[in-house]
């Protein structure tokens, strides 16, 4: 980054290695790393990673036991330890349950396990006591006279079955939707998509991994023509260069961010390189931080490639055996200089050349992909470039070469890979006939049954849907819509609409609960089993530990509940769902998988409580499970074998097979171009800044589970908004002002902080919902809310068809000043770095 292009200066924060400040060594550990640590008593609130475990390049990671218990306790104290995993973030933590007179006192990591040996984070240490809160759902509410009263199960699954029977009845399978997430468990997933696409017989399913990982199932289905993470974690022992494309890794992979500390704290550490408009903790300890306009990633990455092709940095036997399309990209990127991407992106064109040269030297490259690429207009078409650059060096299959198109959710994985969002189960094509037949013959149905006219249905289309009229009933389960979709106005009057049977399945009275018909109270983590992927397709299983409070259940029996009331048939007439628990589920799902690139076949729950994470595919030619895909070439981009022909960069629309047959005959990766394309809003007199949108190291979503954990509600009690000190002061305004935040769509009131970040843009955390608020689940009437998405826009990447969220016009103005003597910001940690509060004064 070029000085004088930003102000403020930079506050103590533990771990810096750039900046000189390594962070605390582990006890046991010497700097060149090795021994075994057991943390106690952790706090992860004012240290979010960590103290560090240095290790040099193809060293194994030292484990450190992280633990946290309730006030008073000691692990002497503790009657059971469950085996689970992490269910705030898609790392995959793996860690025992802590359990006294059945109850929920705790959690500790697990040192053997592959993904964190035994390190967990701070949303991991604390959150499990959410489970705990006293607002918990304990029974089914059903609306009558416009109120939500309690009621019992037969009821309230009996309007469910009626309102369905009905609506397919007058209207058909059209009329009824399904809107789930990432964060249930395979199991449940499954059951979802078998019964809605196969019982209900409807396309409309999917996933609020439409917000969060389309775009890189998506990317990867264009590059390997088939979903499938191709890295590792363990890639980051043996990367030398490790590039983070707009992804805040610190604080949202707090574990894999302490990883990737402990390498540059360790010898020969690897260079770092980040693309991020703020300057987070990474943009800190990158050495080099290129911070582009919001929006603009595929100009950078086009001239990166550029220099890189220019500089004859590319392995051509690599490129030759196993990609087509590389002439294309040569010719695409041929005018895409660093000094045109200087002008578009607003950095400096020499860091682009010199970020080029890191990229093009690198030996064992690893990359990570999210969403500040995922969340824009040109989503896919980006996040494509950062595919073609591992190809075109042949960074991929080996050691240290990793590319992840990361995941956000826990379980973002297994909604894609069971069928339970856009795609068919088992990565099955959707356009090939022979794989719809093969998932008939697995769920014993004709062929017909399992719609297939068109693409399946994607989550923002539903919700038109609904506004429109033909989708009659949304069933939600796992997601908070009325706080986490775009242009939350439009939603709240999608969802109040009385012709919409909404059916919400959840935890907790949500602002979205509040418009339901129907609320199901269901059961989470640590409460029933199954099993879980994190992004490097590590499945763990996540065992029950307590009972759910009052009557609530796990959603794999609601859902079997369901299915057995609506008395759905396969062909011979026998029950189309015929598993009961959730290992028959997942045996079941076994099947469904076998030969496919996701294949489950050598794991079973016995397996897993003994390894811990195993990486799929695993089968019983590799009973370990598979560390990196397309080791030996490109696995399953054969015209007969993939997910997907393809679609248009620009307008989405699918290939035809015949198509992709004479582009690929021989099934290997696909390079892609992309022509850079400007934001859809650009900033103008009346909205002169950029608004992005994004997390924070404490919470996680809407908080439904993190805001009621008394420690990290604590951390970051109330919305804030950050400008840069420059930019503040261009607008008149100072640290701790109360401002608006406004685009065409809403506005938000929130704190200002002053934070070392791009001038013309601004950023507001997303997590701020409502429930918690005096006014109770929605922004006052007619005035400014706190939820950031109140402010974007309904608009998505035409290929993925993710939202964007990282990109609106806005103009910020003053409501209230600082009142003398409050603290600077009224408000809670931040991802950039903060020039007001110092992070050390913060509780
Ligand atoms: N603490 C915490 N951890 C989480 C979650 C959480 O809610 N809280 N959620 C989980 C989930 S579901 C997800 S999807 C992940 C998300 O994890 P991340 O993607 O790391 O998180 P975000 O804050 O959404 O966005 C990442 C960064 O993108 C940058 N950005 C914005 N616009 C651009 C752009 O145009 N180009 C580039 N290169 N960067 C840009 C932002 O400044 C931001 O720092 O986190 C997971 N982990
Ligand atoms: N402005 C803006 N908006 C964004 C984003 C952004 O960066 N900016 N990011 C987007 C992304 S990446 C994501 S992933 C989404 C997340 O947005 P949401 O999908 O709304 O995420 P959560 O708030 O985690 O909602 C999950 C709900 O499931 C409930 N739940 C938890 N466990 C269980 C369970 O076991 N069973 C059931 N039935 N329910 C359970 C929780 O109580 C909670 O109400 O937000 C998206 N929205
Ligand atoms: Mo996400």
């Amino acid at each position: 980054m070029l000085a004088g292009r930003r102000t403020g200066q930079s506050p103590g924060f533990v771990c810096d290695a750039r900046d000189g400040r390594i962070g605390v060594l582990a006890e046991g550990c010497g700097p060149t790393g090795g021994g075994d640590v057991v943390v106690k008593g952790t706090d992860r609130i004012q240290d979010p990673w960590g103290a560090r475990t240095p290790y040099g390049p193809g060293a194994p990671w030292p484990t450190r036991t992280d633990t946290h218990l309730a006030s008073g306790l000691t692990e002497d104290d503790v009657d059971r330890w469950v085996p689970s995993a992490s269910l705030l973030h898609s790392n995959g933590d793996a860690m025992d349950i802590a359990v006294r007179d059945g109850r929920i006192v705790g959690v500790r990591g697990r040192a053997g396990d592959r993904v964190n040996r035994g390190r967990l984070g701070p949303k991991d240490l604390y959150g499990w006591q959410a489970n705990h809160s006293p607002d918990r759902l304990t029974r089914p509410l059903v609306r009558e006279g416009g109120r939500l009263v309690e009621t019992d199960w037969d009821t309230a699954l009996d309007r469910i079955v009626t309102r369905s029977r009905e609506l397919l009845e007058e209207q058909g399978p059209g009329a009824v939707g399904f809107y789930t997430t990432g964060q249930l468990f395979l199991e449940e997933y499954y059951t979802l998509a078998v019964l809605a696409r196969a019982g209900i017989g409807t396309n409309h399913l999917d996933g609020n991994t439409r917000l969060c990982t389309a775009t890189a199932a998506e990317a990867l289905k264009q590059t390997f023509a088939c979903d499938g993470q191709p890295g590792s974690y363990e890639d980051v022992d043996h990367a030398d260069t490790i590039a983070l494309f707009g992804h805040n890794m610190a604080e949202t992979q707090t574990v894999l961010w302490a990883r990737v500390l402990d390498r540059l704290a360790g010898p020969a550490p690897p260079t770092l390189l980040c693309v991020d408009p703020r300057r987070t903790h990474v943009a800190r300890q990158a050495h080099l931080h290129l911070d582009p306009r919001p929006g603009t990633n595929v100009a950078l990455l086009n001239a990166l490639l550029h220099e890189v092709i220019r500089t004859d940095r590319i392995d051509r036997a690599y490129i030759g055996r196993h990609t087509v399309g590389f002439e294309e990209l040569a010719a695409a990127v041929e005018q895409c200089t660093p000094k045109w991407a200087a002008e578009i992106c607003d950095v400096p064109a020499a860091d682009i050349e010199h970020a080029a040269e890191m990229l093009g030297s690198a030996k064992r490259l690893m990359s990570t992909v999210l969403q500040g690429v995922y969340q824009s207009h040109q989503a896919t078409a980006a996040a494509v470039q950062v595919n073609n650059l591992h190809l075109v060096r042949g960074m991929l299959g080996r050691p240290g070469c990793g590319l992840l198109q990361m995941n956000g959710q826990p379980s973002a994985e297994n909604t894609r890979e069971c069928g339970a969002d856009g795609d068919l189960p088992g990565f099955r094509n959707w356009q090939n006939d022979t794989h719809v037949a093969d998932l008939a013959r697995i769920w014993n149905v004709a062929p017909e049954r399992i719609p297939h006219y068109a693409p399946p249905t994607h989550a923002m289309q539903i919700f038109r849907n609904a506004e429109q009229g033909s989708l009659r009933m949304l069933w939600i389960t796992g997601s908070n819509p009325a706080v986490s979709l775009p242009e939350l106005s439009r939603i709240r009057a999608i969802l109040a609409q009385e012709r919409l049977f909404v059916v919400v399945q959840d935890l907790f009275p949500t602002e979205t609960a509040q418009w339901a018909d129907v609320v199901l109270p269901a059961a989470t983590w640590g409460e029933k089993t199954g099993t879980v992927t994190n992004a490097d397709r590590t499945v763990h299983l996540s065992e029950k530990a307590v009972d759910p409070p009052g009557e609530a259940r796990a959603d794999l029996d609601i859902f079997l509940a369901y299915a057995a009331r609506m008395d759905f048939r396969d062909k011979d007439g026998g029950p189309l769902i015929t598993w009961h628990d959730p290992e028959s589920a997942f045996a079941a799902w076994q099947r469904c998988s076998a030969g496919r690139p996701c294949d489950y076949t050598g794991l079973s729950y016995d397996r897993l409580r003994e390894a811990g994470g195993v990486q799929w595919p695993c089968t019983a030619g590799a009973p370990d499970g598979t560390a990196r895909l397309y080791t030996d070439g490109i696995t399953f981009a054969a015209p007969d074998t993939c997910e997907s022909y393809g679609k248009d960069l620009v307008t989405g629309a699918a290939v035809e097979p015949v198509e992709y047959r004479s582009l690929n005959p021989d099934g290997k990766a696909v390079i892609k171009a992309a022509e850079y394309l400007p934001p859809h809003e650009e900033a103008s007199a009346e909205y002169p800044l950029q608004l992005i949108t994004g997390r924070t190291v404490h919470h996680f979503h809407t908080r439904t589970k993190t805001g009621r954990v008394p420690e990290l509600n604590a951390a970051a009690p109330d919305v804030w908004a950050e400008l840069s000190p420059s930019e503040a002061s261009r607008q008149g305004l100072s640290d701790g002002d109360l401002v608006q935040i406004t685009t065409p769509r809403g506005a938000v009131r929130a704190r200002l902080r002053t934070t070392v970040m791009r001038d013309g843009t601004v950023f507001l955390p997303f997590h701020y919902g409502y429930w918690d608020t005096p006014e109770g689940h929605r922004p006052p009437d007619g005035g400014a809310g706190r939820a950031a998405n109140e402010t974007t826009v309904t608009d998505w990447d035409p290929v993925s068809r993710q939202p964007l969220f990282k990109t609106a016009a806005a103009r910020v103005t003053l409501v209230a000043r600082r009142s003398p003597g409050t603290g600077a910001t009224g408000s809670g940690t931040t991802g950039a770095e903060a020039t007001g509060t110092p992070e050390g004064s913060r509780t």
